[in-house]
Protein backbone atom coordinates (compact mmCIF):
# COMPACT_ATOMS: atom_id res chain seq x y z
CA UNK A 1 0.00 0.00 0.00
CA UNK A 2 1.33 3.82 -1.02
CA UNK A 3 2.48 5.76 2.16
CA UNK A 4 -0.26 7.97 3.17
CA UNK A 5 -0.32 11.42 2.66
CA UNK A 6 -0.49 14.06 5.11
CA UNK A 7 -3.62 15.98 4.81
CA UNK A 8 -2.54 19.36 3.29
CA UNK A 9 -3.73 22.58 5.64
CA UNK A 10 -6.50 24.31 4.47
CA UNK A 11 -5.22 28.35 3.55
CA UNK A 12 -7.71 29.69 5.42
CA UNK A 13 -7.59 31.67 8.89
CA UNK A 14 -8.58 30.83 12.38
CA UNK A 15 -10.90 33.42 12.72
CA UNK A 16 -12.65 32.37 8.71
CA UNK A 17 -13.10 29.43 9.57
CA UNK A 18 -15.02 30.97 13.10
CA UNK A 19 -16.91 32.46 10.79
CA UNK A 20 -18.04 29.77 8.26
CA UNK A 21 -18.83 27.79 11.77
CA UNK A 22 -21.03 30.58 12.75
CA UNK A 23 -22.77 30.77 9.13
CA UNK A 24 -23.72 26.89 9.54
CA UNK A 25 -25.04 27.64 12.68
CA UNK A 26 -26.98 30.76 11.45
CA UNK A 27 -28.95 28.14 9.32
CA UNK A 28 -29.37 25.15 12.03
CA UNK A 29 -30.97 27.33 14.02
CA UNK A 30 -33.28 29.22 11.38
CA UNK A 31 -34.15 25.72 10.09
CA UNK A 32 -34.82 24.43 13.31
CA UNK A 33 -37.15 27.53 13.81
CA UNK A 34 -38.36 27.01 10.64
CA UNK A 35 -39.59 23.51 11.57
CA UNK A 36 -41.36 24.09 14.50
CA UNK A 37 -43.50 27.25 12.88
CA UNK A 38 -44.52 24.63 10.23
CA UNK A 39 -45.29 22.18 12.73
CA UNK A 40 -47.25 24.92 14.63
CA UNK A 41 -49.05 26.05 11.01
CA UNK A 42 -47.88 29.15 10.87
CA UNK A 43 -46.17 28.50 7.54
CA UNK A 44 -48.30 27.51 4.78
CA UNK A 45 -47.43 25.50 1.59
CA UNK A 46 -44.48 23.64 1.63
CA UNK A 47 -41.26 23.79 3.90
CA UNK A 48 -37.92 21.67 2.84
CA UNK A 49 -35.68 22.22 5.71
CA UNK A 50 -31.68 22.50 4.68
CA UNK A 51 -30.41 20.76 7.97
CA UNK A 52 -27.25 18.16 7.39
CA UNK A 53 -26.49 20.56 4.14
CA UNK A 54 -25.12 23.34 6.23
CA UNK A 55 -21.25 22.90 5.40
CA UNK A 56 -22.20 22.21 1.30
CA UNK A 57 -23.36 25.65 0.54
CA UNK A 58 -21.12 27.61 3.28
CA UNK A 59 -18.36 25.70 1.66
CA UNK A 60 -19.40 26.40 -1.91
CA UNK A 61 -20.19 30.14 -0.74
CA UNK A 62 -16.61 30.31 0.52
CA UNK A 63 -15.35 29.59 -2.83
CA UNK A 64 -17.48 32.80 -4.49
CA UNK A 65 -16.61 35.34 -5.97
CA UNK A 66 -18.96 39.06 -6.20
CA UNK A 67 -21.32 38.69 -9.40
CA UNK A 68 -21.21 34.89 -8.84
CA UNK A 69 -24.75 33.85 -9.18
CA UNK A 70 -26.84 30.79 -7.60
CA UNK A 71 -29.47 28.82 -8.10
CA UNK A 72 -30.98 25.57 -6.88
CA UNK A 73 -33.97 23.64 -5.08
CA UNK A 74 -36.84 24.00 -3.21
CA UNK A 75 -34.60 23.34 -0.38
CA UNK A 76 -33.25 26.43 -0.53
CA UNK A 77 -33.24 28.56 2.78
CA UNK A 78 -29.27 27.62 3.98
CA UNK A 79 -28.58 29.05 -0.01
CA UNK A 80 -30.26 32.03 1.36
CA UNK A 81 -28.68 32.28 4.57
CA UNK A 82 -25.45 31.38 3.26
CA UNK A 83 -25.24 33.86 0.26
CA UNK A 84 -26.28 36.80 2.75
CA UNK A 85 -29.92 37.48 2.16
CA UNK A 86 -31.56 39.19 5.53
CA UNK A 87 -33.17 36.41 7.47
CA UNK A 88 -35.65 38.49 8.36
CA UNK A 89 -37.10 38.89 5.06
CA UNK A 90 -37.06 35.26 4.64
CA UNK A 91 -38.81 34.30 7.59
CA UNK A 92 -41.34 37.36 6.49
CA UNK A 93 -41.51 35.23 3.49
CA UNK A 94 -42.08 31.71 5.30
CA UNK A 95 -44.78 33.01 6.96
CA UNK A 96 -46.80 35.03 4.31
CA UNK A 97 -45.51 38.54 5.15
CA UNK A 98 -45.61 41.52 2.77
CA UNK A 99 -41.89 42.08 3.90
CA UNK A 100 -40.92 38.88 2.70
CA UNK A 101 -38.89 38.23 -0.57
CA UNK A 102 -41.75 37.46 -2.90
CA UNK A 103 -44.07 39.43 -0.81
CA UNK A 104 -44.77 36.55 1.10
CA UNK A 105 -46.54 35.67 -1.78
CA UNK A 106 -44.12 32.66 -2.82
CA UNK A 107 -43.54 30.68 0.66
CA UNK A 108 -40.38 28.50 0.85
CA UNK A 109 -39.69 27.20 -2.20
CA UNK A 110 -39.94 30.65 -4.57
CA UNK A 111 -37.34 33.54 -3.06
CA UNK A 112 -35.02 35.72 -4.93
CA UNK A 113 -32.54 38.57 -4.55
CA UNK A 114 -31.20 40.41 -7.61
CA UNK A 115 -28.91 42.17 -5.47
CA UNK A 116 -27.13 38.85 -3.97
CA UNK A 117 -27.64 37.28 -7.37
CA UNK A 118 -29.45 34.76 -5.73
CA UNK A 119 -32.05 33.04 -8.76
CA UNK A 120 -34.87 30.93 -6.44
CA UNK A 121 -35.91 28.54 -5.21
CA UNK A 122 -37.48 26.42 -7.77
CA UNK A 123 -39.88 23.43 -7.25
CA UNK A 124 -39.73 21.58 -9.90
CA UNK A 125 -37.37 18.88 -9.56
CA UNK A 126 -34.12 19.89 -11.92
CA UNK A 127 -35.75 22.69 -13.39
CA UNK A 128 -33.08 25.34 -11.84
CA UNK A 129 -30.69 23.08 -13.76
CA UNK A 130 -31.30 24.82 -17.63
CA UNK A 131 -32.32 28.03 -15.76
CA UNK A 132 -28.53 27.64 -14.03
CA UNK A 133 -27.12 27.14 -17.77
CA UNK A 134 -28.51 29.97 -18.75
CA UNK A 135 -27.35 32.25 -16.64
CA UNK A 136 -24.37 30.96 -17.18
CA UNK A 137 -24.81 31.46 -20.50
CA UNK A 138 -25.45 35.26 -19.71
CA UNK A 139 -21.87 35.81 -18.15
CA UNK A 140 -20.37 34.00 -21.01
CA UNK A 141 -22.33 36.41 -23.47
CA UNK A 142 -20.82 39.47 -21.43
CA UNK A 143 -17.49 38.26 -21.76
CA UNK A 144 -16.61 37.82 -17.80
CA UNK A 145 -15.48 35.27 -15.42
CA UNK A 146 -18.83 35.11 -13.22
CA UNK A 147 -19.51 31.29 -12.43
CA UNK A 148 -23.39 29.96 -11.53
CA UNK A 149 -23.56 27.56 -8.90
CA UNK A 150 -26.42 25.46 -9.66
CA UNK A 151 -27.58 22.92 -7.18
CA UNK A 152 -29.33 19.64 -7.66
CA UNK A 153 -29.99 16.40 -5.68
CA UNK A 154 -29.39 13.37 -6.76
CA UNK A 155 -33.22 12.70 -6.99
CA UNK A 156 -33.31 15.51 -9.79
CA UNK A 157 -30.35 13.86 -11.23
CA UNK A 158 -32.18 11.22 -14.01
CA UNK A 159 -34.85 14.17 -15.32
CA UNK A 160 -34.56 14.81 -18.81
CA UNK A 161 -33.84 18.79 -17.73
CA UNK A 162 -30.26 17.90 -16.87
CA UNK A 163 -29.30 15.56 -19.55
CA UNK A 164 -31.02 17.92 -21.60
CA UNK A 165 -28.74 21.15 -20.33
CA UNK A 166 -25.78 19.16 -20.44
CA UNK A 167 -24.57 18.80 -24.36
CA UNK A 168 -24.10 22.75 -23.08
CA UNK A 169 -21.50 22.21 -20.35
CA UNK A 170 -18.74 21.68 -22.51
CA UNK A 171 -19.21 25.07 -24.31
CA UNK A 172 -19.75 27.08 -21.47
CA UNK A 173 -16.79 28.38 -19.16
CA UNK A 174 -18.71 28.34 -15.93
CA UNK A 175 -19.23 24.39 -16.36
CA UNK A 176 -15.62 23.37 -17.78
C1 LIG B 1 -40.57 17.30 -12.12
C2 LIG B 1 -40.95 16.89 -10.71
N1 LIG B 1 -41.19 15.59 -10.45
C3 LIG B 1 -41.54 15.20 -9.20
C4 LIG B 1 -41.63 16.12 -8.18
C5 LIG B 1 -41.96 15.66 -6.77
N2 LIG B 1 -40.80 15.71 -5.90
C6 LIG B 1 -40.64 16.69 -5.01
S1 LIG B 1 -39.22 16.52 -4.14
C7 LIG B 1 -38.76 15.15 -4.97
C8 LIG B 1 -37.47 14.45 -4.64
C9 LIG B 1 -36.25 15.20 -5.17
O1 LIG B 1 -35.06 14.69 -4.63
P1 LIG B 1 -33.70 15.50 -4.72
O2 LIG B 1 -33.59 16.19 -6.03
O3 LIG B 1 -32.61 14.54 -4.36
O4 LIG B 1 -33.82 16.62 -3.63
P2 LIG B 1 -33.93 16.52 -2.06
O5 LIG B 1 -35.39 16.77 -1.74
O6 LIG B 1 -33.48 15.13 -1.63
O7 LIG B 1 -33.08 17.62 -1.55
C10 LIG B 1 -39.74 14.80 -5.90
C11 LIG B 1 -39.66 13.62 -6.79
C12 LIG B 1 -41.38 17.49 -8.49
N3 LIG B 1 -41.44 18.44 -7.56
N4 LIG B 1 -41.03 17.85 -9.75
Amino acid sequence: MPPKKAAAKPNVSAEELLGHYREMLLIRRFEEKAGQLYGMGLIGGFCHLYIGQEAVVVGLEAAAEEGDKRVTSYRDHGHMLACGMDPKGIMAELTGREGGFSKGKGGSMHMFSKEKHFYGGHGIVAAQVPLGAGLAFSDKYKGNDRVTFTYFGDGAANQGQVYETWPNFGTCPSFS
